[in-house]
């Protein structure tokens, strides 16, 4: 029998042991076509939904409510450390998501096994774990598909669930805002509908009779299966919730239009999940965003101002956390809130440098940004946590990424340069302008510094004798003088 609490050292030494044996592991299952893409992920594991399926606004607080996992990966390409990496990052996930980790178990395979996701002999194995362990359900690190949860579940005897479902749990805890557990909800039943036809099978043998006959009965209105009306009321329930972001969204809209009509830069504080966005928003702006050793802390953007040791005005947003495999119901979901990243001027690409793969955080996080139209932004890479970092990793960092500075939010240390490249990285005003602004208009001038450069200031018996460059809105209010 294993201890249920064993600590972080005998966890990481199970998981090098564990890779070990899994690296030997019947290597001569072949697995067959991997199911399409669209047969993937699974519906029977979200609590909430009972089969009938009677309430779907049961997603928005559903819980997983894991209680004590098992962890499983499939090792398919790169190093040991990597596959152990990713382990210990599900290991954070479930953690985070409330449950406690007995166990994890990592299989060698050139890919997962259709039928059950690992082997069939390990299966075996996993099944006298959880026995050992009393575990209550098996956690696995990646997206499967209907089928192999179902199977897996049959012969492990307890709850299984992927990845996916682990992180929309968690976004589903840590959604505070309104705009946020709409979203959340949104993804989380875009997660549900695809799994709906793996379901089917099942769902149509609990309705019987003429459902069962299923398309074959067709037809829309009284002769409509169980599944259709299930499917037709998630699609209604998804317009309605798309609806309601949009809605929600437009306020934000509007202040960041009037932000930039007004010409004040944007930079977004953007990173890996748990990297220390929260803490660097907080220090830059003496803010007090929740800050907490969680994944996914943040799902609300918070903008704060800020300016410019010269006086420009601008903008830092800290903003949801990213990871591996980001489910994409969340990026779809998550479009608004990601908005505030793809619309900003420079990106605060902050990266956890104790982290155990740093260069893979910086991999997965420019991932994300292609996807949202992030790609083409200025990047500054900051490399955080430095009071805990192996310099080794921080220089390497330093070596091959152009514009990248290391940084300690807690410490303090490299703050001040990180803030004079922002700063220099900040779009220029563009319009050269010389004027005179009587005294009666102070409001100008007060523009001119938050919005301009000055680059000569005078006062004269009629007014302020201004050389500056400003922006184009700026300009043309000058002109009406
Ligand atoms: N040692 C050390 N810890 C730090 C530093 N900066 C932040 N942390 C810690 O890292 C953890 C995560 O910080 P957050 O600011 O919440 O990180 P985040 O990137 O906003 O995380 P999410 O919102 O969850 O994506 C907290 O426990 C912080 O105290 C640092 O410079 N050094
Ligand atoms: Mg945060």
């Amino acid at each position: 029998m294993r201890d249920a609490n064993f600590g972080q050292d005998e966890f990481e030494a199970l998981l090098a042991e564990s890779a070990r044996a899994a690296a030997d592991f019947d290597e001569s299952e072949r697995p067959e076509i991997q199911s399409e893409l669209a047969d993937r992920h699974a519906l029977r594991r979200v609590r909430g939904f009972s089969t009938e399926l009677q309430d779907i606004s049961e997603a928005e607080y559903r819980q997983l409510q894991l209680e004590r996992v098992v962890l499983v990966g499939v090792w398919t390409e790169g190093t040991v450390e990597m596959a152990e990496n990713s382990l210990a990052e599900l290991k954070a996930l479930a953690e985070t998501a409330g449950s406690e980790v007995l166990d994890g178990l990592i299989q060698r395979r050139d890919k997962p096994d259709p039928a059950t996701y690992i082997g069939s002999g390990k299966v075996v194995q996993l099944r006298e774990v959880v026995v050992a362990t009393g575990a209550d359900t098996v956690i696995c690190d990646g997206e499967l598909s209907p089928s192999q949860l179902r199977q897996l579940e049959e012969k492990i005897k307890v709850k299984v669930v992927d990845r996916t479902a682990l992180i929309l749990d968690i976004f589903a805890q840590h959604a505070k805002s309104k705009e946020g557990k709409a979203q959340v909800e949104l993804a989380q039943i875009s997660y549900l509908l695809p799994r709906l036809r793996g379901w089917g099978d099942s769902l149509s043998r609990q309705v019987g009779g003429r459902a069962a006959g299923g398309a074959g009965i067709g037809g829309r209105g009284p002769g409509e299966t169980k599944i259709e009306t299930d499917r037709r009321r998630i699609r209604d329930k998804m317009a309605k919730l798309r609806r309601e972001i949009a809605q929600m969204k437009v306020s934000r809209d509007t202040k960041r239009q009037e932000r930039r009509r007004h010409g004040i830069p944007a930079v977004a504080i953007a990173g890996y999940t748990n990297a220390g966005k929260s803490s660097l928003l907080n220090r830059l702006t003496n803010s007090d965003v929740l800050v907490e050793n969680a994944l996914f802390a943040t799902l609300d953007p918070t903008v704060r101002k800020s300016t410019t040791s010269d006086g420009r005005i601008f903008t830092y947003t800290d903003t949801v956390g990213f990871v591996r495999h980001l489910p994409h119901q969340l990026i779809d979901a998550f479009k608004s809130t990601l908005e505030e990243v793809s619309g900003a001027d420079v990106i605060v690409h902050l990266v956890d440098g104790s982290h155990a793969d740093p260069f893979e955080q910086i991999r997965a996080v420019r991932e994300v940004f292609a996807e949202i139209g992030a790609g083409d932004i200025r990047e500054i890479i900051a490399i955080n946590k430095a009071d805990v970092t192996n310099p080794e990793v921080v220089m390497d960092i330093l070596r091959q990424e152009p514009n990248s500075f290391a940084i300690s939010v807690k410490s303090g240390f490299g703050i001040a340069g990180l803030i004079a490249a922002i700063e220099s990285d900040l779009p220029r005003p563009n319009v050269e302008i010389t004027t005179l602004v009587p005294y009666s208009r102070g409001d100008l001038v007060s523009a001119i510094h938050e919005r301009g450069e000055i680059l000569s200031e005078e006062y004269l018996p009629e007014g302020t004798a201004i050389h500056a460059r400003v922006d184009g809105a700026l300009a043309k209010e000058l002109e009406l003088l």
